[in-house]
This record gives C-alpha cells, sequence and structure tokens, in this order.
C-alpha cells in the first residue's frame, strides 16, 4: 500500500490588514468631547490651532487634529473617519450577515470538524466545543497543537469576540475530531476512522444499541451518535494526488467512509485542495464529498484553488481572518478556509430546515450559488459561489 500524507490546505498564511472604512462611533455630544478631524489648508490648519486643537498626525496631503467637538463643529472639519482591520467581508459576501440579523446564528446545530484539533480555550470558540478525539494521539482531547484545526472552527462558529473573526454561525456547536499531528500532516487511515466515528459516535454503531439482561429479560438502550449536520475536512492530498476528474477508485477505504456518512444523511464538505490547474486532491474528488473551491473578495477564483469536475460550489477563502492558537488571531488563505464557509452554511440551512436531507441541502446550495466563470456548473467554481441568504431561503 503506498503511504498517503494528507495535509492541512493552508499553505498561504499571510498576515493581511486590509484597511477598510467604517464609521467610526460618534460620542454623546455635549460640545466638549474631543473629536478628530483632518485639515488641508493652512489657513484651516492655522484657524484651528488659535481655537485650541493639537496637530496629531502631519502627512503630505493633509493634517489630523484634535479638537473639541465645539470647535470642530463650528470650523466646519471633517471628521478622521476610523479604520479597522477586517478580514475580507466574507460573511457580507456571502450574506451570512442578513441570514444572522434574521435571527438564524445556527442555534443548535452540530458540526465535525476533522483537524488538526480545537482550541476550546479560545475566546472565540470555548462556548461552542462540544467535545472531540484525538486519533494522532489516541485519546479523547483534541486540543489543537498547529493552529489550523482552530482557524477552520472559528471561520464556522467563531462568536465574534473579536467582530473581524465572527463566524458564519456563531451559535453551532463544534465536535473536533484531530487527525493531523503539530506540523498539520496525518494519515488517511486516521481520516476514515474519524469519519465512521463522526457519523456514529464512540460505540461504533449508528443508531440505538440494545442490551437485553438475560435475568431479567429487560432490554435496555443507547445511542450516542453525534447527529451532526456537516463534517468539515479541510485536508487532502498533495501532488502527484490530484485529479481532473473523479477519484472514486483511488483510496476505496476513504471513499467508502465518505459515502457511508452521506447514505446517514451527515453531508461531507471537502476542501478542493490548493494545486490549481493539476487538479483536486483527496479526498475533494471523491464523488460524494461536497467539494469546495476558493474565490477571493472580489468573487475571483483564487489561483492555487483546485479545479476539476469534483468542484461543486465555491466561498471566499482568500485573506481569511479567525481564530488561532492562546488568544491569537491569524489571517490565512487556502481552500481550508473556503470549506467550513460551506459547512457553516449548511447548519443555517438546518436550522430553518432540519428536516432535510443532504441532497436537498445540496439542491439548496447549488441552485441559489452566484453563478461565475463560464455559464453553469464549471471546473473552478463548481456551481458558483455560495450564498447562504439564497440558500437559506430556498424553496425546494
Ligand atoms: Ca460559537
Ligand atoms: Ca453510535
Ligand atoms: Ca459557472
Amino acid at each position: 500500500m503506498k503511504t498517503t500524507y494528507l495535509t492541512v490546505l493552508s499553505l498561504v498564511a499571510i498576515i493581511f490588514i486590509s484597511a477598510t472604512i467604517a464609521l467610526a462611533a460618534s460620542a454623546q455630544s455635549n460640545g466638549n468631547n474631543k473629536v478628530r478631524v483632518i485639515a488641508h489648508t493652512d489657513k484651516e490648519v492655522s484657524d484651528a490651532l488659535a481655537k485650541g486643537c493639537n496637530v496629531v498626525r502631519e502627512t503630505r496631503t493633509l493634517k489630523a487634529l484634535i479638537c473639541s467637538e465645539s470647535v470642530a463643529s463650528s470650523l466646519g472639519l471633517q471628521e478622521d473617519i476610523k479604520v479597522f482591520a477586517m478580514d475580507s467581508g466574507a460573511n457580507t459576501q456571502i450574506r451570512a450577515d442578513l441570514v444572522q440579523s434574521s435571527g438564524n446564528n445556527g442555534d443548535g446545530r452540530k458540526v465535525v470538524v476533522i483537524d488538526t484539533g480545537y482550541n476550546y480555550d479560545h475566546q472565540e470558540l470555548s462556548s461552542s466545543y462540544l467535545g472531540g478525539k484525538d486519533f494522532v494521539n489516541d485519546d479523547n482531547d483534541p486540543f489543537d497543537d498547529n493552529g489550523h484545526g482552530s482557524h477552520v472552527a472559528g471561520i464556522i462558529t467563531a462568536d465574534g469576540v473579536d467582530a473581524k473573526a465572527k463566524g458564519v454561525a456563531p451559535l453551532t456547536g463544534i465536535i473536533a475530531g484531530k487527525v493531523l499531528d503539530s506540523s498539520g500532516s496525518g494519515y488517511f487511515s486516521d481520516v476514515v476512522a474519524a469519519i465512521y466515528w463522526a457519523v456514529d459516535g464512540e460505540d461504533g454503531v449508528a443508531g440505538d444499541v440494545c442490551i437485553t439482561d438475560n435475568s431479567t429479560g429487560e432490554t435496555t438502550c443507547t445511542n450516542d451518535d453525534f447527529n451532526a449536520d456537516a463534517i468539515s475536512m479541510s485536508l487532502g492530498t498533495s501532488q502527484p494526488y490530484t485529479y481532473k476528474g473523479f477519484c472514486d477508485s483511488v483510496l476505496p477505504d476513504l471513499t467508502n467512509a465518505i459515502k457511508y456518512s452521506r447514505d446517514r444523511n451527515v453531508i461531507v464538505v471537502v476542501a478542493a485542495g490548493n494545486s490549481g490547474g493539476a487538479g483536486v486532491s483527496i479526498p475533494g474528488c471523491i464523488s460524494y464529498s461536497t467539494t469546495v473551491g476558493a474565490v477571493d473578495s472580489a468573487d475571483k477564483i483564487a489561483r492555487f484553488s483546485g479545479k476539476g469536475n469534483a468542484v461543486d460550489i465555491s466561498a471566499p477563502g482568500v485573506n481569511i481572518f479567525s481564530s488561532w492558537l492562546n488568544n491569537e488571531y491569524k489571517t490565512a488563505s487556502g481552500t481550508s478556509m473556503a470549506t467550513p464557509m460551506v459547512s457553516g452554511t449548511v447548519a443555517l440551512v438546518k436550522f430553518a430546515h432540519p428536516e432535510y436531507t443532504v441532497d436537498q441541502i445540496e439542491s439548496a446550495l447549488f441552485n441559489t450559488a452566484k453563478d461565475l466563470g463560464k455559464s453553469g456548473k464549471d471546473t473552478s467554481y463548481g456551481w458558483g459561489r455560495v450564498d447562504a441568504y439564497g440558500a437559506v431561503n430556498f424553496a425546494s
């Protein structure tokens, strides 16, 4: 048997501060509050200085001054607008913000994230932890020692302590299966085991397990299935294990595990990989996966996004801000980041339609995706860029 490593798909992790304009919160107006304003001419500056303002920033075309509100107002000086570091505005891009403001934050839904683990001590993630398993170290503590899994989980469910990091479905719970080690790599056999565990729970059986006591004749049943809405997998093989077509026959155990999950109504959302035109990585290229490519904030396919017939849909995956190790945050790019955007959207769809089957979820996602690139489904965008608001409100 060939050795096939699966690795995290966040190959491009960049610190990126995108300055974007937002309105400064205005203080209560009593005329004595200090405000920061902009002056462009020497006269504006001298008038302001004469009235007690101070210059705090001098640059080529302007000066910024701190003045009392009444002085700023009397001089007609323009407010110095605040800028904030933020991510690509992905929640706005996929219209998850509209779903959230309608009262749907994925409350009570569950997603299993199979990755490097989960930082349940992070301020963005602690409220959403529902337990997990570590397949690397064979214990019940899937604490993240890499950061990637916590970044992915945050894209689904970060509470928005830092508003820029708020997840797609901030009230959705996460069950974590750790299959990738501190360096971000792992074995496909652990992924197979984690998928069955994600569906069956710890007892390894789907549905009720009943035991009859021989002496009393009494039967007791237990059921530890997670009944999750989705399995989210931001992992995959690297070249040469990338495919322009489907790859169901390459690792049949993995194909069967994903089919098993899908047959039990747990959608398996998988990254398309970061090999661009070389194809889609395993397990994204498996036909039973719901496979996600990455677009940037302008809905353009990312150059690294794996292309092939297996791509079903795409989502923002460039410069995404989310939780990391300790209480840190990080901006990262990859189909790893696009995948949880779709998994979080599944949680929102299931909050609105708990009865939906995997086929109905896909129908809602695919029919409402914003068609991009070549008309109709294509090998870059799949059906298009996910639209959470459209999917939640899609009438099947
Ligand atoms: Ca949360
Ligand atoms: Ca079970
Ligand atoms: Ca298209």
